[in-house]
């Protein structure tokens, strides 16, 4: 049977963690088919990102037109846009699929991956068109101009407003406890409930944010409602991390696994 298309719009990650590598694992993983327009190649590994460097909005705009055109996606998801002319070029050109919008701008290891400019095209152009925005507290504060330590429900209420759902994700609470969790706050159709799921403690989270939002953009091309694609794109993340929480790649926060097969064992080999 025909999968459904999402095309994810983001940066590459040479480290196989986040960008546009970990959009494309999640979607194989959760039986989308995955298109991708790259907007930035970065040069980093799991310990920092060195360099960026934006393909040109020509080059952005010849792909996200002929793949459009070609293999209309159920659903867009974005990730990291790099530059406040590429955010107005996504606002103007996807218009035909809900968006879900995780707006990048900074990476986990620290390094600025959106400015001012990208900030304020985010706030103008993109955030009204958008079905689905995923930030976390501090891409919240930021694109509302608030005090981080403002509640996030109240971070989440306020950016609805704005014209998209939201779904705030949060992460984990005091990880010394047994039974630590994680809250995201879902704000849509005026209304803003907390959902909240046992946090993992890891240090190969690389890359979560980028993995819940491709999760949440595939669970709706299959026809989740918003609530349940995001708790079932929570779900997603969580096993991943557990998976990950043994593996050794890289010196720095490794990757989420997004794709998780069992050697065979011999016993299959042989049969
Ligand atoms: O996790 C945010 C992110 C998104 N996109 C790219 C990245 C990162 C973090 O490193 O490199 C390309």
């Amino acid at each position: 049977m025909t999968p459904p298309v999402v095309l994810a719009i983001a940066g590459t990650d040479p480290s196989g963690g986040a960008g546009l590598a970990a959009d494309l694992a999640t979607f194989a993983a959760l039986g989308v088919h995955g298109t991708s327009v790259v907007t930035a190649v970065t040069v980093q590994d799991t310990t920092a990102v060195h360099a960026i460097y934006p393909i040109p909005l020509d080059v952005v705009e010849g792909q996200l037109t002929a793949v459009l055109a070609d293999v209309p996606p159920r659903v867009i998801k974005t990730g990291m846009l790099g530059t406040p002319e590429v955010v107005r070029l996504v606002a103007k050109l996807c218009t035909a699929a809900p968006v879900v919008v995780d707006p990048v701008l900074r990476a986990s290891s620290g390094a600025t991956l959106g400015d001012a400019a990208v900030l304020a095209a985010y706030r103008d152009h993109l955030l009204p068109v958008a079905a689905v925005l995923t930030p976390n507290r501090d891409e919240a504060a930021a694109l509302l101009d608030a005090d981080p330590a403002t509640p996030p429900a109240e971070l989440a209420a306020a950016l609805h407003a704005l014209g998209p759902a939201v779904v705030l994700t949060g992460g984990p609470q005091d990880l010394t406890k047994p039974e630590a969790t994680c809250t995201d706050w879902l704000a849509a159709q005026g209304e803003t409930v907390p959902l909240v799921h046992p946090a993992v403690a890891t240090r190969a989270d690389h890359g979560t944010g980028c993995t819940y939002a491709s999760a949440l953009g595939a669970h709706l091309a299959h026809g989740l409602a918003l609530t349940r694609a995001a708790t079932a794109a929570a779900v997603f993340v969580q096993r991943q991390l557990a998976e990950g929480s043994t593996w050794l790649i890289g010196r720095g926060r490794g990757p989420v696994p997004h794709v998780y097969v069992p050697a065979p064992t011999v016993k299959e080999i042989s049969a």
